[in-house]
This record gives C-alpha cells, structure tokens and sequence, in this order.
C-alpha cells in the first residue's frame, strides 16, 4: 500500500497517495481550517481537460500570410515531443535573430503553482534571460494601482505597508476595524506559494470575542464571516473615496482630526483639508454630499466618523476597491483618512493595506531567506504595466503614461507564456482574442486546455506540481513543505524545467539554463539559502536529505516589533519613511508633477468612468467580478468542488430579488448578463446579501464562446471578463479596472448550448508536422 506524502499547494500543505486510479487528499494536521478548495486537486490525475501531447495549430503549421485569424477558432493536431521541441527552438531562433528580444512578450503573467523551483514565472523568466531577454511586464493584476501609488505616498509596497499591523495586534488592541471592500474569509483561503496554517478565522473571532468591532463596506453582505458580526454598510461600488471624504469632513467640522499627528508625520495636510470643506472647488465633501454618492445615510456616515475619532481604530482598504477605475484614490484617501484619526503606527491602529486578502497578510515574518532560483538579469529595457497586454498587441509603437514616464508599446512578434491564463485575467476578452490575432507566433505551457491554450499556436503539456518533487514555501508562513511527487505525469507531460532546458539544448544553451544541475540537485542546492541562514542563526538547521525525509521544517519567525510604522511614529526623523518628505504624503509634489488629469496631488473623487459612459440607462446595474470562492482564479476548474457549484454547468450569479423581480428572473434560471462589450450565460441565484442594483458573479469560469469565429462571442459559461472595461486606472499606475462593471441582465430566451469546455479535445490526423 502507499504512503501519504507530504505536498502543498497555493489553498494549503497536505498529503496524498494514489493508489488504484484515486488520489485520495488529507489536509496538513496543523492546520485548523484547511481550505475546501483542496477538493479540487483529485482532478488532475485523470481530468479530460489536462494537455496530454504537445499540440500545433494547423494555421500556423501551414503559414498562411492571415494564418493568425483562425486563432482561437482553428483545429490542432498533435505532435510527437522531439517535433515539437524542433519547431520552438526554430521558431524563437528566427524571431530573435530577425527582430531581437524587444519583440518577444514574456510577461507571462499569473499564478502558476506552488513549489520554489517547479514555480513556472520564475522558469520562463530565466529562460528568456538565458536567450538574450524579452519585453516584461510589471506589477499585478492584484494591486496595479496600490503598488505604485503607495510608494510615492507611504514608502516601498511591501516593506511598508502590509507588513505595518498583525493580526496579533488587531487580536490584542484594535477596538474597531472599519474594513473598506470587507475581509471575504474565502480569499484568505490561498496564498502564493502555500499556507501552513489557515489562521485568519480564530485570529478574527479572537479579536471580536475581545470586544473589538467590524464595519463592513461592501456591496456585498458576507465580505466578512458571520461570526465576527459585522455592521454592514451596503455601498454603491466604485465609490468608497466619497465617503471617506465625507468621514473627514466630519471629522474636521467636528474637530475631530489628530492635527498634532498631521503636523508632525504628514506634509500637505492643508491642501487637502481645502479639498474637503470646498474651499477651492466651492463643494465641500459634507457627510450629504457623500451620501447621495455612495448610498450610505447622512447619519450612518457621521455616527461612523465619531467613532472612528474616539476608538483604537484600523482602516483597512482591500485590493478590489482599486482594481477599478481611479484605483489609486481610495488607497491614497484610506490613508489619508486614518492619517486624520491620528493612529498609524499605534498597536492594533492606523492603515493597513490588502489585510484578509491572503492566508498570509498580517503574519509574523520569516526570520529566514527562501529557496529561489535566480531569473539572471534581463537586458532589454521596454516593459508594460501588466494589464495593457492588449493596449500593447494592438498599439505597437503607440506612446503611453505611466508613473510619469512617456512610454511606447513595443511591436512583439512572438509571445511565450508558462503558469498563467490571461483569458482567464484579462478585461474585454472580445478585445483580448483581436489582440491575440496580432503576434506570429504564440506559445504556451498549460496543464490544461484553458482557454489561453485554445489561442495559441504550439501548446505544450507541462505537468503539475503533483508529478514533481519540489521545496514548497512560502511569505510569511513557517511551514517548509518536502512536496514530494504523487502521480506519474498525465499523457506527455513535462516539467517546464525540463522543456525549457531541451529548448535551451536545441539552441546551445543548455548548460546556461541548467547549470549542469538535475531537478533534484536544484532542490538540494536552493536548500541551502535557508539551510546557511539557519546555521548561521543558530537555529536547527536540517541538511537537505534530512529535511526530505522528514517532509517538512518549521522555519523561525521574526519577533513583533510594530512594523515600520511604529519606528516612524517613535521616532519620524531618526526612522523617516522613504517618501520624498520621509512623512506621509497627504500631498505629493511628484504626482502633482506629473501633470496628469486623472491622478493629482491630493486624494480626488473622481466619478468612475463607467459610470459616466453615455450608456448608464442601457446598463444599470453594476456587477461586481470578484474572487471564487470555490478555486483559485481559473485553477482546477474542471475540480469536483468547483463543479459542484455550478447550476446546469454555468457559474452561479447573485442578484437581489428585487432586481431579479423587476426581469422576471427566478432562482436557477440561466440568464444573459450583456453590455456595450460583449455577453455571457450564467445562473440566477437571488440573494439578499447583495445591495441592490448589484450582481455578482465570481472570475475563473473558463471562457467558452458560443462562436470561436464571431468577434463578439458569448461566453456560454460565465466569464465576467467578457463584460469587463480594458483601460488602466489612471495615467499613474495603469492597473487593471476589473472588479466592477455596468452591465443589464436577462432570462435567457435561446437555446441552452452545452458547457463542453472541460472536455476532451479532438485533434486531426495525419497533419504533417513540419512547418509550411
Ligand atoms: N474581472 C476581473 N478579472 C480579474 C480579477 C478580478 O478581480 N476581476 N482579479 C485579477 C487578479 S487579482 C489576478 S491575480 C489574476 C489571476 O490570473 P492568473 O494568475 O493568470 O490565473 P490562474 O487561473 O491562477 O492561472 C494560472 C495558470 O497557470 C497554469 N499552471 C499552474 N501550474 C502550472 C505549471 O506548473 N506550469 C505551467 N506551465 N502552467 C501552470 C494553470 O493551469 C492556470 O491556467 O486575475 C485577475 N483578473
Ligand atoms: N478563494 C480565493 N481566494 C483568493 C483568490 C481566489 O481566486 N480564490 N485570489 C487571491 C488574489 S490573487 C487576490 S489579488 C486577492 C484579491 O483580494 P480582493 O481584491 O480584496 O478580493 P475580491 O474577492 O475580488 O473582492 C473583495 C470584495 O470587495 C468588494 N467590493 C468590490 N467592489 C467594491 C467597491 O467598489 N467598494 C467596496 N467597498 N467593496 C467592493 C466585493 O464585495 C468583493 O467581494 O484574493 C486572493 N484570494
Ligand atoms: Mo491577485
């Protein structure tokens, strides 16, 4: 009989054994929570949807001049390995050679897998450095705009900020945590790289059982869990920056600001406390101003920023509020507003950014490096913000702002993606499968047939971390994983590590990529990083073998100092931010600079762009595109708990019954979800616990359009991303605007075509697999 094995993955560390066709899953015994998400990962071993053999499409096999228009609507056939591994190496030989690395795209955004070394990013990364670069990407979906505007106004993202308030100090002296877009337990689930222990529920019931309170700001009713009984205040989404405003215009009428604290820690205070009482504007940002806007009562808003004033208060303001557009404001303002209360850096008080959205956050920290293996350093120059992947394939050469640089889109001709699924991230999907049409060629590793595989031109099966050994560890989290390997790889497949080092061989790069090392030797020698650092803090220090074979190592944590914030407010001159004033900027003369009309030097409303769009009638509700609850982004899908989820195979939308009434929409009917930008199916589930004039519906439903050939597609299951708006936040950060949208809905009248994406794929026979 098999053993269980250690293992890890992005929703938690636990052990497998497959035996007789069946993996059977049992959480790490440590952790008290462990994440149902687990029940997506039997799936891999046998799922129809895994990339078996390498596959070419047959457009691009034949080299037809207008070859690209068929992608994402053509047939492929499959091919053995050594064919394959043939045409890659040629194909990324020609581009190189005829157009230099600044037209190869290896942004490669995503997720991918747990595991150091397996870790497909930093894979794809060190092999395009080894080949001479290629244009990157910077910064995430999850916080484009907070990453940059946080270093301008607080200091470096994540030496700052999220590592300011533990959940220790909230459990120990915050009396009030008013949490801007909640604390959705389910997103604290994952974390990239692995979770020891899922901690985030006790730590909160803790907190709550010591009397402290939770106010929830959300469209959404259950962005907290229902233990902590939250106070929930349903807000019109995209517009958290007027009632801050309003909580501070209280606050200042009332007298109710810290004026020593903005004094002494903050600059530009009195250009921003013109903004609020109208001085220049001639609208002051009253409690009834904010109001009207956002949804909430005049009183609620006033009641709210007293007690704020009086209490061990928390702000915190989650990812999604700026994942929209003008993201950067309601960051910058959260700031700025618990600035005002005059608590950043008291135990337990002040800012904290993103808490709740990751297993992770609000940990203590790792007293210890982690295994990671060195990307190399990319010489090309040319980078984009993240989410203008399409802005770029459709613009090239086109000029863009960004964080005060005048930029120009590169002219790509090949883009190579390993780990992550941007049919899955991206905004506009419509407008993304015409930027998809632009590159010669697009390859991609997958483990799946995801709608990003289905519009690329070579798809090679890569394997999951279930069928490799790796080192699983994490940010934050002291549990070091000997992830050992489950399964025998699916089909063909192959590692990344392996496919990139056979390319590499192709082109006389081998020893370059691999450094002469087996995937096992990497483990042993990416040990060592933490393994000296234990030595040489006198901690027990296991060697490799050793570690192996126990199957895991608790790693040391830093002790609890208060973070940076509390050295700042101990001492401000002694232990300054690294802003340009060493002090919070209220005001920044950077930004102001930049001249830009969409983020200036102080916090702004500014009415989403959404909103303001001549269609407002035709689209009235707003929906809002979170995370799943029941898997990570578009990860394991076609997993049992997903699927079990879904409503006649489409993804589950909350509408509130109101809404749903006045469409004469009823639980479980499928529904059309429709705006200027395309459409998509999903299935009614009427619900109170959203704020009416607001849907929800969850990302990662794997893209299927109703017509591979139409250019604009429905998605039969319940992408939102067909809905999405694609333009950046602001001219400063340019981060994704995904999480809301304006949208109307519908009792699907039409025929009910069937989900199949999770299917089987059907290749053709007999292609000749030399290229044209
Ligand atoms: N509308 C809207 N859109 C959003 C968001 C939103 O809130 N609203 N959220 C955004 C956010 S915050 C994020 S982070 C992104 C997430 O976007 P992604 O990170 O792109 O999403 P994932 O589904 O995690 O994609 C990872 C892919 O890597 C593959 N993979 C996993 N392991 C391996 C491996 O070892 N090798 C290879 N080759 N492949 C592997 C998986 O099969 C999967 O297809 O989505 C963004 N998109
Ligand atoms: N289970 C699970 N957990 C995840 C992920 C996953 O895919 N699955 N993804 C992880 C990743 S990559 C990231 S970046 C984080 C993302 O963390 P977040 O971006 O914070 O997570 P979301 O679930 O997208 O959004 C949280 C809530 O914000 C609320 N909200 C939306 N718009 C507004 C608004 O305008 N105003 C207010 N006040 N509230 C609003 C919504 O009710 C939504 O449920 O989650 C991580 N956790
Ligand atoms: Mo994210």
């Amino acid at each position: 009989m098999n053993s269980f094995k250690p293992h890890s993955s992005h929703w938690g560390a636990f052990s497998g054994r497959y035996e007789n066709g069946t993996l059977e899953i049992r959480p790490h015994p440590g952790d008290p929570h462990p994440s149902p998400l687990l029940g997506n990962i039997p799936a891999i071993a046998d799922s129809p949807a895994r990339v078996r053999r390498p596959a070419i499409r047959r457009g691009w096999l034949e080299g037809l001049p207008c070859h690209a228009n068929k992608r994402g609507a053509d047939d492929y056939v499959e091919v053995s390995w050594s064919e394959a591994l043939d045409l890659v190496a040629n194909e990324l030989q020609r581009v190189y050679r005829d157009f230099g690395p600044q037209a190869v795209f290896g942004g490669s955004y995503g997720w991918s897998s747990a595991g150091r070394f397996h870790h497909a990013q930093s894979q794809i990364h060190r092999f395009l450095n080894v080949l001479g670069g290629y244009v990157r990407s910077v910064n995430t979906y999850s916080s484009g705009a907070a990453s940059v505007i946080i270093p301008h106004v607080l200091g470096p993202y994540d030496t700052f900020d999220r590592k300011s308030v533990t959940w220790d100090a909230i459990e120990r002296s915050t009396e009030l945590v008013v949490a801007f877009g909640g604390m959705a337990i389910k997103n604290a689930d994952v974390h990239g790289g692995g979770i020891g222990a899922h901690t985030v529920r006790p730590k909160l019931s803790g907190a709550s059982a010591r009397g402290a309170r939770f106010v929830s700001v959300s469209p959404l009713r259950d962005d907290f869990p229902a233990e902590v009984n939250a106070e929930w205040l349903p807000i019109i989404p995209g517009t958290d920056v007027a009632l801050m405003l309003g909580l501070s215009h209280v606050l200042v009428t009332e007298g109710l600001h810290d004026r020593e604290f903005l004094q002494r820690y903050t600059v530009g205070y009195e250009h921003f406390e013109d903004y609020i009482l109208g001085r220049g504007d001639g609208l002051p940002k009253t409690a009834e101003w904010a109001a009207e806007i956002c949804g909430i009562g005049v009183e609620t808003i006033k009641d709210l920023a007293r007690t704020m004033a009086r209490s061990r208060t928390l702000v915190t303001v989650s990812h999604s509020l700026q994942r929209a557009d003008y993201g950067e404001q309601p960051v910058w303002m959260g700031i700025v507003l618990a600035a005002m209360l005059g608590q950043i850096g008291l135990d337990g008080g002040g800012y904290s950014y993103s808490l709740g959205a990751l297993g992770n956050i609000g940990k203590q920290q790792l007293a210890v490096p982690l295994p990671t293996l060195n990307q190399f350093k990319n010489p090309v120059t040319d980078y984009i913000p993240v989410a203008r992947v399409a802005d770029m394939l459709l613009n090239p050469g086109a000029g863009f702002h960004y964080n005060g640089h005048a930029l120009h889109y590169p002219d790509i001709r090949l883009v190579y993606w390993a780990g992550g699924n941007p049919f899955h991230h991206h905004q506009d999907l419509n407008r993304l499968r015409a930027a998809f049409k632009r590159p010669e060629t697009i390859i991609v590793h997958e483990t799946a047939w995801t709608s990003t595989a289905r519009h690329a031109d070579i798809v090679l099966p890569a394997t999951t971390t279930l069928e490799r050994d790796d080192i699983g560890a994490a940010d934050r989290d002291d549990l070091m994983i000997a992830m050992k390997k489950l399964i025998e790889p699916v089909g063909e497949a192959r590692d990344d590590y392996e496919i990139f080092s056979e390319i590499a061989r192709h082109l006389g790069k081998f020893d370059a990529f691999t450094e002469n090392r087996t995937s096992k030797e990497w483990l042993s020698f990416l040990f060592k990083t933490t393994h000296q650092a234990l030595v040489a803090s006198g901690q027990e220090a296991p060697d490799f073998e050793t570690f192996w074979e126990r199957g895991e190592l608790r790693l040391p944590l830093k002790p609890d100092e208060g973070g940076p914030a509390s050295a700042f407010r101990d001492d401000p001159s002694g232990s300054p931010l690294q802003t340009p004033s060493g002090k919070i900027e209220i005001f920044s003369q950077t930004i102001a600079d930049f001249g830009y009309d969409d983020c200036q030097g102080h916090p702004h409303w500014y009415p989403a762009r959404i909103e303001i769009e001549a269609d407002r009638a035709a689209y009235p509700l707003h929906l809002v595109c979170n995370q799943p609850h029941q898997r990570l982004h578009s990860q394991l899908d076609y997993g049992e708990f997903s699927r079990s989820t879904k409503i006649k195979d489409r993804e589950p939308i909350r509408i509130n019954p109101t809404d749903a009434a006045a469409r004469s929409i009823v639980d479980g009917d499928i529904v059309r979800l429709f705006n200027q930008r395309g459409s998509c199916l999903a299935a009614a589930v009427l619900s109170e616990d959203v704020r009416r004039g607001v849907m929800q519906l969850a990302t990662g439903a794997w893209f299927e359009p109703d017509d591979r050939t139409s250019e604009h597609a429905m998605c039969l299951h319940g992408n939102p991303n067909i809905l999405t708006r694609d333009v950046g936040t602001s001219k400063l950060a340019q981060g994704c605007t995904g999480q809301i949208t304006k949208v109307e809905v519908e009792r699907f009248s039409g025929e009910i075509l069937p989900v199949r994406i999770f299917e089987s794929m059907t290749f053709l026979q007999n292609k000749n697999a030399t290229r044209a």
